[in-house]
């Protein structure tokens, strides 16, 4: 997987896919995953692409603007959202998959913390699941994951979305080893169920029960969870903490963004998961270059 940037190299990873490695790039660095949310409620893209016509053509221009791999979701995780029903959720992710898979080429991530989704999705064509429970919400997720030999991202939440945001708190006041912790362990489980090693990716979870502090730290200390050995995922996309740090709201945080995605790359991020896929392929060159100097030494970064 290497290609060539300015004679360096990282220790840059991409988890597999199925049976396939990531498909071939067009550009080394941070991979962009472009976010599909076919909700009515989500924090910033809610309502928009609630027609499965509208999301298709929404996943194809974010392909087009760069996106390296789409991910769609039927449950808004914003603080305070409610579950929504696992029949609900099929109904709205199904249809916009089935028109999704077959007009684009990259990798297509379902963001679910639901085994039954998770496996109708990947008999559909889904390449990774997104589970912003780490597997803990339903006891069967690990065992479809690896069933399928797809790729998950395994992400930190303190709490569930409902409740998450209310004084959130870490021992100690220790966010960034908290994560660490829960990460090795989850990965551990992963691995456990029969995920391979080179289809988990983990994920801090920015702002899902944490205070603008503890996202704040765990940006900056992202080189915990990276040495854990697993490609490293971050979504700091327009979310609350940017806008408690600019006093901007949602429409107004592409700056803030930018801002962020820059550092989880600089710290190593692998993906990172992003609203705005133009803006943040032009970010993600740069700072992925930067990246790739500061760890540099030798002759490729690994795409
Ligand atoms: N953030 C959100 C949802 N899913 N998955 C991962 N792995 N990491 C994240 O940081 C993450 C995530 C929340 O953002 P968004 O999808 O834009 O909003 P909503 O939950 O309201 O749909």
């Amino acid at each position: 997987m290497g290609s060539e940037l300015r004679g360096v190299t990282t220790s840059f990873t991409l988890p597999m896919f199925r049976d396939r490695a990531w498909p071939a790039r067009d550009r080394p660095g941070a991979v962009i995953v472009g976010i599909l949310n076919v909700t009515p409620d989500s924090f910033f893209d809610g309502g928009r692409y609630v027609d499965p016509g509208h999301a298709a053509a929404h996943a194809q221009a974010l392909v087009a603007a760069g996106a390296d791999a789409v991910d769609i979701g039927g449950e808004s995780t914003r603080p305070g959202a409610s579950p929504v029903p696992q029949a609900e959720e099929l109904r709205r992710v199904l249809p916009v998959l089935r028109r999704v898979r077959p007009a684009v080429s990259v990798p297509i991530s379902i963001d679910t913390y639901k085994a039954a989704v998770a496996r109708r999705a990947l008999d559909e064509g889904a390449d990774m699941i997104n589970d912003v429970s780490a597997g803990r919400f339903d006891p069967e997720m690990l065992d479809v994951v690896a069933g399928a030999d797809a790729a998950i991202v395994l992400m930190h939440m303190q709490g569930v979305p409902a409740a998450m945001q209310r004084a959130p708190a870490y021992p100690g006041g220790d966010v960034v080893g908290v994560v660490e912790d829960f990460l090795r362990e989850r990965a551990a489980a992963g691995r456990d169920a029969g995920v391979a090693r080179s289809r988990i990716v983990l994920d801090p979870g920015i702002g899902f029960g944490k205070t603008t502090l503890h996202n704040v730290q765990l940006l900056d200390r992202l080189d915990a969870v990276v040495r854990l050995g697993y490609p490293v995922m971050v979504g700091p996309s327009r979310k609350r903490f940017i806008g408690e740090l600019t006093g901007d709201e949602p429409a107004g945080r592409l700056a803030g963004t930018a801002a962020a995605v820059a550092l989880a790359i600089d710290r190593g991020a692998s993906l990172v998961r992003v609203h705005d896929v133009e803006a943040m392929v032009s970010v993600a060159r740069v700072a992925s270059a930067c990246r790739a100097h500061a760890v540099g030494g030798s002759t490729s970064l690994d795409q």
